[in-house]
């Protein structure tokens, strides 16, 4: 027995560059070898559970646009037809991941002891389900900014049992977590900011957040989950002002509290961009610090000015990301994962898949330009030349000098800078050779 949701809609295989069937996969190819390593392990796909089973089509203007079998998702009969239709999608379209929220999985019980008990029965469901399949969890979360509880923050609350609800919900979900064995867990901050600063004090605040991601590490440590813990940076929405507004900004926070040896970070393309950032730029400050931990790989429109959580469709812009993974040394336990919606007028399920296959195909080509990128070794060789001067023993014993004697040498050797070219256009038209 079926939802019949997805009843016409075959699994969905690689059929390569040439295929003009309307759903195949023409470049993602899980099993080829891709700088040595299968395609599937650099990339890690995961489907979000909250943009492709929860989210209903609303928008600021208007409701529920989707009709599907498991709705209305007040109950937890069709909170568990909900998770038959996504494991009927996930054998489709084979990606080895999933990710969700509780609020995605269970319905809200308006309690905690009820959050929880339903939260255990649906993932022994979801547990069952994974039996026997090649899937796995690459990261659960706590949704602590929809139900009205939170709207004034949940660790950053003013209200310490906000707080404590906040502590037992992000327990539970660490716990079910690790019961799924899922490689990560992610806290994303969605009302952890203010609205206005007349009410908030912001120091406060901040050490509240510090002091509550100190006891999910030491929780994590405590029940032995293996993953690696989580945050996501966006700068503004749903709060007018987040306080993990961008990566610089979130591994200054995790270096304050000393937790920069226990969490990374999960980027997100479209969260890059609201932050007036490009996501190279987000990936290349991660990797700096060796703070890389995943993905969210959906793209915003750039003339709106909010999170539209769209599956990727622009192949220079994932390569060029891909190019700053592979130099990091790739997603480790992290993976890419579509933190993507549908549009609200792609009512079918056939658009579900396609969304997701294009994406997959587009990450896939973005993955081969990048490994090519690697491999050609162009960039970095040009790198290399241009900081060649400080690999002289001059350049390097003057790191270790001072003002005075660095002096001293510009008028003893008469140094006199000759400017050089940065070869800009000579690198993008290099780019776009391979994308
Ligand atoms: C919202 C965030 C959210 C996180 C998970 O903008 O991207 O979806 O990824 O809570
Ligand atoms: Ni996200
Ligand atoms: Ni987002």
């Amino acid at each position: 027995m079926t939802t019949g949701f997805f009843d016409g809609i075959a699994p969905v295989k690689h059929e390569g560059e040439n295929s003009n069937s309307p759903i195949a996969y023409r470049h993602y190819n899980p099993d080829e070898l891709v700088m040595g390593k299968r395609m599937e392990e650099h990339l890690r796909f995961a489907v979000a559970w909250w943009h492709s089973f929860a989210w209903e089509g609303g928008d600021p203007f208007g409701g529920q646009t989707f009709e599907r079998p498991w709705h209305p998702q007040d109950n937890m009969a069709k909170a568990r037809e909900k998770v038959d239709a996504a494991f009927e999608f996930f054998d489709i379209l084979g990606q080895p991941y999933f990710c969700w929220h509780d609020a995605d999985i269970r319905p809200e019980q308006g309690n905690f002891a009820d959050n929880l008990a339903t939260l255990d029965e649906i993932t022994d469901y979801i547990g069952d389900k994974m039996q026997g399949r090649s899937i796995g969890c690459l990261w659960g979360t706590a949704n602590m900014f929809s139900h009205r509880r939170w709207m004034a923050g949940a660790s950053t609350n003013p209200d310490p049992d906000v707080f404590a609800f906040a502590a037992a919900t992000v327990k539970s979900c660490l716990d079910a977590t690790h019961k799924l064995g899922g490689e990560n867990y992610v806290l994303w901050g969605g009302r952890e900011g203010y609205e206005t600063l007349l009410n908030t004090d912001m120091g406060q605040e901040l050490d509240h957040m510090g002091r509550f991601l100190s006891m999910v590490v030491d929780y994590k440590h405590k029940i032995g989950f293996k993953g690696t813990i989580l945050v996501e940076p966006k700068p503004q929405e749903p709060s007018k002002h987040q306080y993990d507004f961008d990566a610089a900004t979130c591994i200054g926070f995790l270096r304050k509290y000393g937790l920069e040896g226990e969490v990374k970070l999960n980027l997100e393309q479209g969260h890059a961009i609201l932050a007036g950032h490009s996501f190279e730029h987000e990936l290349a400050v991660a990797a700096s610090e060796g703070l890389l931990g995943s993905i969210d790989m959906n793209r915003n429109d750039y003339q709106s000015g909010w999170d539209t959580d769209q599956f990727p469709n622009n192949v220079p812009e994932v390569a060029l990301a891909y190019y700053h993974i592979l130099k990091a040394g790739g997603l480790g336990t992290g993976g890419t994962n579509f933190d993507a919606k549908l549009r609200r007028q792609s009512l079918d399920a056939e658009d579900l898949v396609a969304g997701h296959v294009g994406a997959m195909d587009v990450c896939a080509r973005g993955l081969k330009a990048a490994a090519a990128m690697i491999e050609d070794g162009g960039l970095e060789t040009a790198l290399q030349e241009r900081y060649a001067g400080w690999r002289t023993d001059a350049a390097q014993q003057m790191l270790g000098s001072d003002l005075a004697a660095i002096t001293d040498r510009v008028l003893a050797e008469e140094i006199n800078p000759q400017p050089r070219s940065g070869r800009q256009e000579i690198l993008e038209n290099y780019v776009n050779r391979f994308v």
